[in-house]
């Protein structure tokens, strides 16, 4: 997954797929500063699909109970791939359950950038100074596909997004920026042109990076690979020998032999 970066010097976790998996992990992480008395927080991000598996509610109750500096930030946008919200559950979206685990909650319009700012810096303020869990629901939308093996024609239609794209967070700071006098649509126009090229030279840098060898399919998480690793690197070795063809010379190299 290449979207699963994360940095140790900006204390920013590696983002992981398993969905909710790091809401409990947040609450432990708060936990640890509130004994070290740091005088720091922990913010969680996730959507509102994530918050039905039950480590949502385990991470909640446990914050509540412990009242550890912890922001859990909801993304309510709607739908969790193609179930929308109506289908995931009966109650007032995700900001009631915060009230439920005796957690201050607060409910923002996610597509107001200043809206959400400051809605993140007040919980920032709660977390810290009162060492409590707060719970963000920032209600959005996704205007986009969920990914790229999605499509959203399948389960909504396109009335539902022309509302919805009326109201882009993107297009509504453009506007406000420009109304305050501080940005044109030249200046617009410029700046994605800018990033426009920024992007295609990553690109063709990219590009020309050559392709990963077979061998980090499998490094990079043990020391020593444990033998069941082992041996799924040597079966997939003897079937490239076996079936070259079927394994193009881009994609994969023996390169460590
Ligand atoms: C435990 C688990 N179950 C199912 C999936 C498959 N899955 C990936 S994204 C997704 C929907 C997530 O919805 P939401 O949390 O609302 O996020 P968003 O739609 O905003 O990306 C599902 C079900 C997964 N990654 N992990």
């Amino acid at each position: 997954m290449p979207i699963h970066y994360g940095s140790q010097a900006l204390n920013y976790m590696t983002i992981s797929s398993p969905l909710g998996t790091q809401i409990p992990q947040a609450t432990g992480y708060a936990f640890a500063l509130k004994t070290q008395n740091k005088p720091n927080c922990v913010i969680c991000y996730f959507g509102e699909g994530a918050a039905s598996e039950g480590d949502f509610h385990a991470a909640l109750n446990m914050a509540g109970v412990f009242k550890v500096p912890v922001i859990f930030f909801c993304r309510n946008n709607g739908y969790a791939i193609s179930t929308p919200a109506h289908e995931q559950f009966a109650g007032d979206g995700i900001a009631s359950r915060g009230v439920g685990y005796g957690i201050k909650t607060l409910r923002v319009d996610g597509n107001d950038v200043l809206a959400v700012l400051k809605a993140t810096q007040e919980a920032r303020r709660m977390a810290v100074e009162q060492h409590e869990p707060v719970l963000i629901e920032a209600m959005t939308y996704r205007l986009g596909a969920h990914s790229s093996s999605d499509d959203p024609s399948g389960y909504r239609n396109k009335s539902e997004e022309e509302t919805w794209r009326a109201k882009c967070p993107v297009l509504r700071f453009k506007l406000w920026l420009i109304a305050q006098g501080w940005w044109d649509e030249d200046q617009e126009e410029q700046r994605k042109q800018a990033h426009r090229s920024a992007i295609v030279n990553a690109m063709k840098k990219a590009e020309k990076i050559p392709a990963p060898t077979l061998e980090d399919l499998f490094s990079d998480v043990y020391d020593t690979p444990p033998w069941h690793l082992q041996e799924q690197y040597d079966a997939l070795k003897a079937h490239i020998r076996k079936y070259p063809e079927a394994y193009p010379k881009t994609s994969w190299r023996l390169d460590h032999e």
